[in-house]
């Protein structure tokens, strides 16, 4: 970064601590992961400097011949990998790509079915203060309270009463498979459209670490970023008939040019989710999680549902009298990174939550395993209990000197 370090040192410093900061900590949001060097080349290239509104072959602009070309790239990859028969790659996020499906095939008004957010939905599923929300009349299903699980026969009979235009299945914080086959029974009992957010499981999908929504749903909405391990993005798979309403809806309805750097690099990262070193690793994030909720589970810790058959999974903290934000702030002192959640049926709001959300795709592309995850249980259960200074400053030693033998980026040295 010599060009930056001359040009603005202030930014320089910020980024350098950010560096420090990935290295030394243990990274257990369930959304976060680290990237491949090649995919931080590819966003960071001159393809920034590129306008290219519209599809490839059909801009608005000319010179467009190279992004063309990697646009290209990009949407073959993607079809290829998850076996689509239409995709578009150009959401630049996954609200976006969210946003673009249900203004592809619903009305304003309409009504639409999905995962409540204290049961591991997200704001752009029926949030009050989202645009989804807003627009939409929303009627959340939640999880079954003994078991913690999706409750199919309560999905079904919540459609049969409100009838929705829409129903849509995936989560940001939901520990169990999904069982897309179902909800594809129910919306057909209905009439509805089965909408698939798999922004969190998509790795896994790609992997077949999880059964693929993709033959089932008319749309499916990803974010590039997490267990996919690519650049932050978004991307819409739909079957074909939808193919031409969904572009249209992206590009013009709710984005103008698309970012070509990040599309070049989305291509990459679709291009690396094919090989067998990452079908390996995703399978190997599922087993790191499950290895590390038993470790908690078996120290006294109450994980949500009983466990976990994906990348994350929830610990209910209202036993041992700590709140998620309580929880998150102890381990964050120990160099642990979590984010405070709601956990179904959560007496506590938003702001304090009763719960911690833990997931492993990030230490799992750094190559740690089943021995690691059993040291981090001890750092976590240890991090939750301590309550002095020296006691967090001497965990956050010994994270340090495990990620220190897991490094970031082990092809470059001294970073
Ligand atoms: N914010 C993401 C998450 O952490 O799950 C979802 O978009």
């Amino acid at each position: 970064m010599n060009y930056l370090k001359k040009t603005d040192p202030q930014i320089y410093k910020i980024i350098k601590s950010e560096i420090k900061r990935q290295q030394e900590n243990l990274e257990l949001i369930a959304s976060e992961n680290f990237t491949s060097l090649a995919v931080l080349e590819a966003q960071g290239s001159v393809l920034t400097n590129k306008y290219a509104e519209g599809y490839p072959h059909k801009r608005w602009y000319g010179g467009c011949r190279n992004v063309d070309d990697a646009e290209s790239l990009a949407i073959e990859r993607a079809r290829e990998l998850f076996r689509a028969e239409h995709v578009n790659v150009q959401a630049h996020s996954g609200s976006q790509a969210n946003m673009a499906v249900y203004f592809c095939c619903l009305n304003v008004g309409d009504t639409i079915m999905a995962l409540d957010l204290a049961c591991g939905g997200h704001l752009t599923h029926g949030h009050p203060h989202n645009f989804s929300g807003k627009f939409f009349k929303v009627v959340s299903y939640g999880v079954n309270p003994e078991t913690e699980r999706l409750d199919y026969a309560q999905i079904l009979a919540l459609a049969k009463e409100h009838r929705p235009r829409l129903i849509l299945a995936g989560a940001s914080a939901y520990p169990r498979a999904i069982d897309f086959k179902k909800f594809r029974e129910i919306c057909d009992k209905v009439g509805a459209y089965l909408f698939v957010d798999m922004a969190h499981i998509a790795g896994l999908v790609a992997a077949g670490a999880h059964p693929s929504p993709v033959p089932y749903a008319e749309f499916v909405s990803s974010t590039t970023h997490k267990t996919l391990r690519g650049p932050r993005g978004g991307f819409v798979i739909c079957k074909k008939e939808f193919a031409r309403k969904l572009d249209l809806e992206v590009f013009p309805g709710i984005q103008g040019g698309p970012l070509m750097h990040v599309i070049a690099a989305k291509a990459v990262a679709f291009k690396e989710a094919m090989s067998g070193r990452f079908e390996k690793d995703q399978h190997r994030i599922v087993k790191n999680a499950s290895v590390l909720c038993d470790c908690l589970m078996k120290k006294g810790y109450r994980a949500v549902s009983g466990g976990t058959d994906n990348h994350l999974f929830l610990l209910d903290l209202s036993a041992i009298g700590l709140t998620g934000k309580e929880a998150q702030e102890k381990l964050d002192l120990c160099g642990i990174t979590v984010n405070k959640n709601l956990i179904p049926f959560d007496d506590k709001s938003p702001v304090l939550t009763s719960g911690i959300r833990i997931g492993t795709p990030a230490v799992t592309s750094r190559g740690m395993k089943e021995k690691q995850m059993c040291l981090i249980a001890e750092f976590i259960d240890r991090g939750l209990r301590s309550g002095e200074e020296k006691e967090f400053a001497g965990i956050k030693r010994e994270v340090s000197a495990l990620t220190k033998k897991f490094p970031l980026y082990p092809e470059l040295k001294g970073i």
